[in-house]
């Protein structure tokens, strides 16, 4: 049966990943909506009920939210809880009574308690507050979970949700104010080496925010797409998963810096202002679950994968958000 896919959120990071698959795979039997805030601003709920008016999908991968890294949550989190909220209820009420046969939203490894033990599995999302510096954006995440099975017990909809580790890859966002770690580094390494001609490049010192030391797991944007994809098409249960790299493939912060540094052959120096907040130290998470299902799947490697968005933004600096 051929698909009406809606993907809210369609014009970001995970939305242009997406898009790129999609016309890779040239799945021509699917009608695929990308819709970005131009299409309707969906803390609104007659602009959500006019955009599924118009598609009229039959699935939906959602994406759409206030989002943002370590110090933007920081600064916002009763927007982040706010906005956040609304969206969600708006969008998943919505496709609830266009009677859409699933809906695909979207968490995050930063979710999870604080407090934990590792690695982070599926069935930990509620077992203890979230670190303090995003609690709005992750209660209101927190709560699709809840929506979820609350439209499964209604009448039985597959309404779930993905789990990702954090994201990165061409089409970021690299507002310095809004950004995560690596679109904001491969930002400010590239202002860094393009400003100030008249210092020697071997003179100048890049800064990383923090002490360089707590751990990440990232994945390509790519990558992530194509299993959304694979969700989307094959996992039908309401119980959200994982989909993150190994936890063997965790790196610190300073790692990620020097693999943006040698992606810019950057021949300066780097240190880590400790001054700026760390965040959480660790979220490491499990993709066991992932693995049992999908045991086949090859993850990009991360310094390949570091190397071609900085290159994308190198290349689309005039068009990048920043
Ligand atoms: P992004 O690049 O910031 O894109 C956000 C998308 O949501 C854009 O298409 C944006 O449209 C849309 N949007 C925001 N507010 C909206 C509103 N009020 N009405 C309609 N559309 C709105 O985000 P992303 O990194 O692709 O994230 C996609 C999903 O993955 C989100 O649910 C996020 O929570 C989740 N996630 C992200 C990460 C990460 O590291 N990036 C990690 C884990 C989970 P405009 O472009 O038109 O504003
Ligand atoms: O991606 P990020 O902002 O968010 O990473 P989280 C923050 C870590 O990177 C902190 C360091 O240790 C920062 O000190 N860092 C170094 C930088 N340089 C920079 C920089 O230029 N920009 C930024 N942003 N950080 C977020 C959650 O946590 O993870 C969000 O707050 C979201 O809700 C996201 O879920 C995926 O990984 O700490």
């Amino acid at each position: 049966m051929s698909k009406t896919v809606l993907v809210t959120g369609g014009t970001g990071l995970v939305g242009k990943a997406l898009e790129t698959i999609i016309k890779e795979k040239n799945a021509n039997q699917d009608i695929w909506y990308f819709a970005g805030s131009k299409d309707g601003d969906l803390t609104i709920l007659s602009d959500t009920k006019a955009l599924f008016d118009k598609v009229k999908p039959t699935h939906v991968i959602h994406l759409a939210a206030m989002v943002g890294g370590l110090f933007h949550n920081m600064n916002n989190n009763l927007d982040f809880l706010r906005k956040n909220l609304q969206i969600n209820d708006n969008v998943l009420q919505t496709a609830f009574e266009h009677g859409c046969v699933k809906v695909v939203s979207c968490l995050s490894t930063c979710i999870f308690p604080d407090k934990t033990t590792y690695p982070i599995d599926e069935t930990m999302v509620h077992n203890g507050p979230p670190h303090n510096s995003n609690f709005g954006y992750s209660y209101a995440k927190r709560l699709i979970d809840v929506q979820n099975r609350a439209y499964f017990e209604k009448n039985g909809s597959i309404f779930t949700s993905v789990i990702p580790c954090n994201i990165f890859g061409p089409n970021d966002n690299y507002k310095p104010e809004v950004s995560h770690v690596i679109p904001g580094m491969i930002y400010r390494m590239h202002q860094l080496i393009n400003e100030d001609k008249d210092t020697k490049e071997e003179e100048k010192v890049f800064s990383v925010f923090g002490s360089g030391k707590p751990l990440r797991q990232f994945i390509y944007s790519i990558d992530l797409a194509k299993l959304m994809l694979w969700v989307l098409e094959e996992y039908d249960q309401v119980d959200p998963i994982i989909l993150s790299v190994d936890e063997s493939d965790e790196v610190t912060i300073a790692q990620v810096a020097e693999a943006i540094a040698r992606a810019f052959n950057f021949k300066g120096k780097i240190v880590c202002d400790t001054i700026k907040a760390d965040g959480q130290y660790k979220k490491t998470a499990s993709n066991k679950k992932l693995r049992q299902l999908k045991p086949d799947f090859k993850f990009s490697n991360f310094e390949e994968s570091i190397n071609e968005s900085v290159k994308w933004f190198i290349e689309n600096y005039e068009i990048a958000r920043k």
